[in-house]
């Protein structure tokens, strides 16, 4: 079966592990022989560069959960981390110094950039690294142009005043604190879908959109030209799994995402926000995993309560499950 999956980072990274062993795989590493074309279309609107180094967290977050070197705790970067380089960098007073770069992190974006100065796509660097780290998916960019998400918030200094911050910034440094008042995918317009990225939504059997953030992962990887249109024409089913838990986001910054957007934060809300590929013009859902016990209604697709916290892996596998129900593809 030909598996599709649209993610973010943390979420989905998780999301992946229980789409691997729904399908009888590992859901670390990568087995030997199978039947089965995993393709993970990962944002990369929260890259950034930082001390001259191209950091791309949502892909290396997938790596590195999918590869078995995540750290469980933090969900990003390299587990027994030291912090060695970001304490000489700070001892500079080099900024930023509110992003943490771990030593061993830091190899990968060493790599990354000096292939990127040598002129190869993301989606080869990409390639390249997993070739280490074994995933056992394919983890293509959404986009190898610069797509960054930048957000608009009022200046901390200057309160009257707006100002434009990168995604990172806003996430990492002020804990999206500030209210966000747009949020903008710089390079979106002049962005093209990664080479395989369009063949791997055409040719799917199923396509998935992991519970990652609406906006700033999924919406954007919905807003490179082209995507959009590719999903509404696939023959494959496009079942959403919601974010949002009993009107809540499960990780912090997805809430004050759908406000900047005039989205409520609830299952339903963001349902019909990515709507109906039958009944809305530009609509992308079949179907849409809401939570146990909720009745939510998304005009012309199918929706379905099934417990939805990734607790551990077999409870992801079991939505994965629900999800290709909803879709009637079997595994076998
Ligand atoms: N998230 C944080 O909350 N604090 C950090 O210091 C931090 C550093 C970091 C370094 C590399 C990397 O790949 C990810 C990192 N993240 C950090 C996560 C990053 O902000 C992600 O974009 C978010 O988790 C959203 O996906």
């Amino acid at each position: 079966m030909k598996v599709v999956i649209l993610v973010g980072g943390v979420g989905g990274a998780r999301f992946l592990l229980g789409v691997k062993q729904a399908l009888g795989l590992p859901a670390i590493g990568s087995a030997p022989e199978s039947p089965h074309e995993v393709t993970a279309l990962v944002n990369t609107g929260d890259d950034v560069w930082m001390h001259g180094l191209r950091i791309c967290p949502d892909l290396d977050t997938c790596m590195y959960t999918l590869g078995g070197g995540i750290d469980e705790e933090r969900g990003w970067g390299h587990a027994g981390e030291t912090w060695t380089v970001k304490e000489e960098l700070a001892e500079y007073g080099a900024e930023p110094t509110w992003f943490g770069l771990g030593d061993k992190d830091i190899a990968t974006h060493l790599i990354r950039s000096r292939m990127l100065r040598a002129g190869y796509p993301l989606s080869q660097v990409t390639e390249a690294l997993c070739d280490r780290w074994q995933p056992g998916v394919r983890l293509l960019p959404m986009s190898d142009d610069r797509v960054e998400t930048h957000v608009v918030i009022d200046d901390p200094e200057d309160p009257d005043q707006r100002k434009a911050i990168h995604f990172q910034e806003w996430w990492v440094r002020y804990r999206a604190e500030p209210k966000a008042h747009s949020i903008i995918a710089v390079g979106a317009d002049e962005a093209k879908p990664a080479p395989g990225v369009l063949d791997a939504i055409a040719g799917a059997d199923i396509v998935l959109f992991a519970p990652s953030n609406p906006v700033v992962s999924v919406g954007t990887t919905l807003g490179v030209p082209g995507i959009r249109a590719a999903l509404r024409k696939t023959r494959a089913k496009v079942v959403g799994v919601s974010p949002i838990i009993g009107g809540k986001a499960l990780r912090g910054m997805a809430d004050a995402c759908l406000s900047a957007i005039g989205v409520e934060t609830s299952a339903e809300a963001v349902g019909r926000h990515y709507g109906s590929r039958k009944e809305s013009p530009d609509g992308v859902l079949d179907g849409w995993l809401v939570s146990e016990g909720e009745t939510v209604d998304v005009p012309g697709v199918a929706v379905r309560d099934v417990p939805l916290l990734m607790s551990d892996v077999d409870a992801t596998a079991a939505m994965v499950r629900a999800a290709f129900d909803l879709a009637g593809v079997s595994v076998d």
